[in-house]
């Protein structure tokens, strides 16, 4: 670590100490918070870079600054990896995160007034699929669908093909950040399809889980175009991603509404950093790695489930759970998340579909097994959390036996470190 650091503690002993801080806390805790992972350290030198000294508006062989010999080839990486991994015919790497993403994404397909049928954020869409706090509300018309029963998770579709036909969106909008189903993705393309809207999915959540085949690709259904973060079950630096499946006039828009419409200079270190990524993605071993993210998620459920504790959609088919711990052990999600932080698990508090309990201390908790994965976990590591979890619960007040079992997670992390290499 020392090393890593070396010329930062010298100079500034202030932001030497929070670095130290947080590596001790990711080696020391799981991580399961469902959009979390770990990045190689080849991803951190990429990161970390002579790249980030490089202004290089305008894309590859495209640029407004001289210079770009080597970021040209780097951006190409990264867009050549991405649109490999995705079966895309067009990938724009430059988006700073995936709001950016969707914001773009919009500003590209839209006019002002345009409507948007996404996923309610109550039942498990995303702040930028059109909650009403979020400034492009103010740009664009945001209609929401919902679940038709928060216990299988299934999404009412002929209730979101009768709006769709009464709202006339351009966009159908597929995706989630707190959804633990796949989505019928046929039926979202033909209810695109039949009221003359693009159909886009934001893959933030599964962009790794679809890249390494453990899930479907929704662009085999007729998406048109993906977008997406690169920082999740993707493995990389954190960053946005947006995919366009074959339409050389939707890439087109996008790439000019990313640059110049929305953003400056590329941050060419994150992209050097997305193209290290995408190469690992790329590797054989991100099939094994997502296939066990799945496996392990269903390993958690299985011991919710003995345990009686109530998952929102039943369960999991993918890497997360929404489990709602206020209905079923009398604890609010932020309890919740309090206790288990203090024996070294960080998950997150969560809203559960139609939740009567505030945003800041709903009902659920969401945890997920991405970064347990790439430290090693299999479902028999995954199974003793899952328990540990419920014990540190049921047992909150319990000063001893809370220690007892923070003692038991530090021993899991000493013995599955996180790796510094996944080829
Ligand atoms: N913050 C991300 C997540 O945790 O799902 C979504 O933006």
């Amino acid at each position: 670590m020392k090393d890593l650091y070396s010329h930062i503690q010298k100079q500034d002993k202030e932001v030497f100490s929070a670095l130290e801080g947080e590596e001790t806390r990711e080696a020391e805790g799981l991580e399961l918070i469902p959009s979390e992972n770990y990045v190689s350290r080849a991803v951190r030198e990429a990161n970390g870079s002579v790249l980030t000294n490089k202004y290089s508006e305008g894309y590859p062989g495209k640029r407004y600054y001289g210079g770009q010999q080597f970021t040209d080839v780097v951006e190409t990486l990264a867009v050549e990896r991405a649109k490999q991994l995705f079966g895309a015919k067009y990938a724009n790497v430059q988006t700073l995160g995936g709001a950016n993403a969707n914001i773009a994404m919009y500003f590209a397909l839209l006019q002002p007034g345009d409507t948007v049928l996404g996923m309610d954020l109550s039942h498990g869409g995303h702040l930028t699929h059109g909650h009403p706090v979020t400034y492009i509300t103010k740009i664009f018309n945001f209609v929401r669908y919902k679940m038709k029963n928060p216990e299988t998770g299934e999404i009412d579709y002929e209730d979101m093909r009768k709006t769709a036909v009464g709202v006339k969106p351009k966009i159908v909008l597929a995706g989630f950040s707190a959804y633990p189903r796949e989505l019928n993705y046929e039926k979202f393309v033909s209810i695109a399809r039949e009221v003359g809207a693009y159909a886009v999915m934001d893959i933030a959540h599964i962009a790794g889980l679809i890249a390494g085949e453990a899930v479907k690709n929704p662009f085999d259904y007729g998406f048109d175009v993906m977008t997406s973060t690169t920082h999740k079950t993707l493995r990389g630096p954190r960053g946005g991603l947006i995919l366009t499946r074959d339409s050389e006039e939707i890439a087109k828009k996008i790439d000019k509404m990313v640059f110049p419409g929305l953003q400056g200079g590329p941050h060419m270190n994150n992209i050097a950093a997305k193209a290290v990524a995408f190469g690992e993605a790329l590797n054989p071993s991100f099939k094994t790695y997502s296939a066990q993210v799945l496996k392990n998620a269903k390993a958690m459920e299985e011991v919710f489930a003995t345990s009686g504790v109530r998952m929102l959609t039943g369960g999991t088919s993918n890497h997360l759970i929404l489990a709602d711990v206020f209905g079923s052990l009398g604890i609010p999600g932020k309890e919740a998340e309090e206790v288990l932080d203090s024996v070294g698990i960080t998950l997150n508090k969560n809203a559960i579909a139609d939740d009567t309990r505030k945003p800041m201390d709903p009902s659920g908790i969401r945890f997920g097994t991405p970064a347990i994965t790439t430290r090693g976990f299999k479902e028999g590591e995954c199974k003793r959390v899952a328990e540990l979890m419920i014990e540190a619960l049921k047992n909150r007040t319990d000063q001893a036996k809370l220690s007892s079992i923070h003692a038991e997670i530090k021993q899991l992390c000493a013995k599955f470190p996180i790796p510094d290499s996944f080829v």
